[in-house]
């Protein structure tokens, strides 16, 4: 019997239902994305090279400083986004990886998710945005019909050290009133159904018992910004993205191309 309590099956079944499918000799750069889901991932990974199943030159694409470890520790070679060149020149694509498997802390019926729970959604988004396809991995916990539904800690908003706090106001302030929407989202209705709540909430991420904000590793600063459910997801993440300080919203809309989900059961779920 396995010593894995039912969650941590279920991310691990995810995981390696995820890499089987996406991840074979034809695959040349992959993006490994960030959390305790992913460590499963790698664990395949990590399997299916020994079994001679990976492209030998195969190059992973980290997106956080756990991710980076992950990789080596697999016995992969990492690569920067930045080193990378277009993989298919001449097609039209300008991506430079051909997969990327991430976790997720929350996914809709859409396939749009809540990410940076683990504070990474920054090179999460420039890695994925970089990708021919993004494929995300999680347990039933963070599998929702709507945004908000299940995940209770908000958006995680990446923002400037410079001015965390006037952002925080300014994004309190987000509402069927507010002068910040007016570019994105004229009418007032259209803020007022978006998201639940009649204004956000907002908290500066803390390190444990307050001992100064988390730190990204990009230097920044992160604001959850809770919204209740979140009925349009893309009009949220052009909503935040405006507000000047911002660098970015942990909402990736229109963004998977799958989600794989371990089920209670033991069985798993693909979304397409
Ligand atoms: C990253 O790690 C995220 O964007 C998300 O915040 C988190 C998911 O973590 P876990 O797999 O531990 O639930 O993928």
């Amino acid at each position: 019997m396995s010593s894995l309590n039912l969650v941590e099956q279920s991310k691990r079944s995810a995981a390696f239902a995820a890499v089987d499918k996406h991840v074979g000799p034809s695959v040349r750069v992959l993006g490994i994305g960030s959390g305790s889901t992913v460590v499963y991932a790698a664990e395949r990974l990590v399997e299916l090279k020994l079994q001679n199943k990976l492209n030998p030159e195969l190059l992973c694409v980290p997106t956080s400083f756990q991710s980076k470890l992950l990789i080596i520790e697999a016995g992969l070679r990492a690569s920067d986004l930045d080193d990378l060149p277009e993989l298919d020149p001449g097609s039209g694509s300008y991506a430079s990886i051909d997969v990327t498997i991430d976790g997720a802390d929350e996914v809709d019926a859409e396939l749009n998710a809540i990410k940076g729970g683990g504070g990474a959604h920054l090179r999460e988004k420039l890695v994925a945005n970089a990708s021919k396809k993004l494929v995300l991995i999680a347990d039933y916990r963070k599998n929702s019909e709507v945004l908000g539904e299940k995940w209770d800690k908000g958006v995680p908003v990446e923002v400037s050290p410079l001015a965390w706090s006037t952002i925080k106001r300014q994004l309190e302030r987000l509402g069927p009133k507010s002068r910040a929407q007016t570019a994105v989202l004229p009418a007032a209705e259209s803020v007022a159904a978006a998201f639940e709540f009649s204004h956000p909430v907002v908290v500066l991420r803390q390190a444990v018992r307050k001992a100064g904000p988390v730190v990204t590793d990009n230097g920044n600063f992160i604001l959850d910004v809770s919204l209740g459910k979140i009925h349009d997801p893309l009009a949220v993440e052009q909503l935040l993205k405006m507000v000047p300080g911002v660098i970015e919203v942990g909402l990736f809309c229109n963004m998977a191309a799958e989600a794989w989900f371990g089920n209670e059961d033991g069985s798993i779920a693909c979304r397409v």
